[in-house]
């Protein structure tokens, strides 16, 4: 979906929630967000693995937040469909037997892959080196998407959810290195990688800027026409926001480590 410049509103993009809600009500707090000052924008996985996954998705919808899907957010979806059975660390059960689950996840079930306007595009993993026409791929996986079974035999949805690297046609790494050992990788480091594969992003060249989430392991990401906001909350880091009009990180610790880095 393309939105419109009619909204005056700053646009706050907020990196994974993963259940973090006590941070994103700490993070809102030092923003000062003011619904009538501020549009909220999701990178998605807002639930999962977290504490509090019911309370950020109640939150996120109640902001009239937009969002865009990320691969627990369709781990959520594929499980309430039935077609997905519980992983060991999943904490959506609540969601699951809330009384408004079945309409939260019809709402998430909503969202796009991507939003994108004429300076910025959201995306929860990244895009595809070959997709140029980013409406057509919105339009594609909402024609091909079958939620009666698992999403991710959607293989645009999959991409723009998961990848990390790929090589100049988009193609990923044997699986061996496209995620790396989690005690190989530092911040800033972004794992034993070698051409043609790279981080997703070494194939983006603008001019817009492309705002992600999804890869903790590599933390902030503040480089020309890319911001990455997978800033590891859930693992005891941080919860973090990019201010677009400011170009202004904004960020808060997390309150607890929830899982433990392995
Ligand atoms: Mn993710």
């Amino acid at each position: 979906m393309t939105v419109a410049n009619s909204d005056d509103r700053l646009r706050v993009f907020i990196g994974d929630v993963q259940g973090c809600a006590s941070e994103l009500e700490d993070l809102l707090q030092e923003l000062r967000y003011d619904p009538a000052r501020h549009a909220l924008y999701f990178c998605g996985d807002l639930v999962n693995r977290g504490p509090r996954s019911l309370d950020a998705l109640r939150l996120a919808r109640e902001c009239g937040a937009g969002t865009v899907l990320g691969n627990h957010d369709l781990h959520l979806i594929a499980r309430a469909a039935g077609v997905r059975g519980a992983k060991k660390l999943d904490t959506i059960e609540e969601i699951l037997a809330a009384p408004d689950g079945a309409e939260l996840v019809e709402w998430l079930r909503g969202r796009p892959v991507l939003i994108e306007w004429p300076d910025i595009v959201l995306v929860h993993a990244g895009l595809h080196p070959e997709w140029t026409d980013l409406g057509a791929v919105n339009r594609r996986v909402a024609a091909e998407v079958d939620w009666t079974g698992d999403p991710m035999t959607t293989p645009d949805l999959r991409f723009a959810t998961t990848i990390r690297y790929c090589d100049p046609q988009g193609k990923s790494p044997p699986r061996d290195i496209a995620r790396p050992a989690r005690r190989a990788t530092r911040p800033g480091h972004t794992g034993p990688i070698a051409p043609p594969y790279a981080p997703w992003d070494a194939f983006w060249h603008g001019p817009r800027t492309v705002v992600f989430g999804h890869w903790a392991e590599r933390g902030l990401v503040n480089e020309e026409n890319v911001r990455g906001l997978d800033t590891g909350c859930v693992w005891g880091g941080r919860l973090t926001a990019w201010i677009a009009g400011e170009d202004r990180f904004v960020s808060v610790p997390a309150r607890a480590t929830y899982q433990a880095v392995e």
